[in-house]
């Protein structure tokens, strides 16, 4: 399969491709397991994303990465094309399809229920063609209005996730008097207009969106109040996984910790998250998530009921 070239220094695809010898039928998204919080694996197929950036920048090694996830346990695949972290490069449709559309419909054929994670309505459309099951949006709708009418006409599950202006802006909108009480009313106007195109409640799912248009303090209390967001009705996903508050959490000497050493601070967030009745976490490091997880449910008797 091709490279896609994406950056200097990617090399060609190392490691070996499991043969996928017979397709299992597609996952649902009605058959994912209820007793216990879930793990979206993460699967950026980009060269500039913050943390796993240029790792798959292949097709064929984005692959082979996303079916580790998979065979490890992975209840939803996540894949992106364009990197979401702030100051990032804006990527063409055309470009974020040749990335995301072969390494979807391989993850499908294998079984894998996947997630498409963008802001374009064209890709989201295209994604859910290749065998996508869930569209993520990190811009909350703020990038493509239209994307409401494909969430209401496909009935597919919609990740609406919290932020405030782009890639670009958004470090300057971190401006809260009560942060989890503001982005949940700001979540639910959003909601509000999924529902006005035709989205129906079960479709939605809600995300604090952790780092975007968020200070760290921000990011801590969004976590420490998740009843709040709980208090939408939906079901809540959390996405902290090596985010750079993690990083300054773990410093050390002044120096704060690389993305690579922040997975055991992301399966503590995981497990709280869990225990405090997250319908998902999406992260980097699925093993160590899927342990907490399974912790999180022995621990809490009492699930908010919205699986
Ligand atoms: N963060 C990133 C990308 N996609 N999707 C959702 N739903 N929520 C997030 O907070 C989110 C996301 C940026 O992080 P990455 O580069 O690790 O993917």
């Amino acid at each position: 399969m091709d490279s896609l070239a994406a950056s200097p220094g990617t090399g060609p695809a190392t490691s070996p491709l499991p043969v996928l010898r017979k397709a299992r039928p597609a996952a649902a998204f009605k058959d994912l397991p209820t007793d216990r919080t879930l793990v979206m694996g993460i699967l950026n197929v980009t060269p500039d994303s913050f943390s796993d950036g240029g790792q798959h920048a292949s097709t064929d090694t984005a692959i082979a990465a996303g079916l580790r996830m998979f065979y490890g346990g992975a209840d939803i695949i996540d894949v992106g094309g364009e990197s979401t972290r702030p100051g990032a490069d804006e990527v063409s449709v055309e470009e974020e399809l040749r990335r995301v559309l072969p390494v979807i419909a391989a993850l499908v054929k294998a079984g894998a229920l996947v997630s498409i994670d963008t802001t374009h309505t064209a890709t989201a459309a295209a994604a859910l063609d290749a065998g996508a099951a869930i569209i993520n949006d990190v811009s909350g709708l703020t990038m493509e209005p239209e994307m409401a009418e494909l969430v209401a006409r496909s009935k597919a599950p919609y990740i609406l996730t919290h932020r405030r202006g782009d890639a670009s802006t958004m470090d300057s909108l971190a401006d809260y008097g009560n942060v989890a009480e503001e982005v949940a009313a700001e979540l639910a106007g959003v909601r509000d207009r999924l529902y006005a195109a035709g989205a129906v409640p079960e479709q939605i799912i809600v995300d604090p969106g952790l780092g975007f248009a968020k200070n760290e303090e921000q990011n801590w209390e969004l976590l420490r109040n998740l009843e709040v967001l709980h208090g939408l009705g939906h079901r809540v996903l959390v996405a902290a996984s090596r985010k750079r508050f993690l990083g300054s959490l773990l410093t050390v000497a002044g120096k704060a910790a690389p993305p690579a050493e922040r997975d055991a601070a992301t399966a503590a967030v995981t497990a709280i998250s869990a225990f405090r009745g997250a319908w998902a976490v999406r992260v980097h490091d699925v093993g160590p998530s899927l342990d907490a997880v399974k912790v999180a449910a022995r621990m809490a008797p009492a699930r908010p009921g919205n699986n």
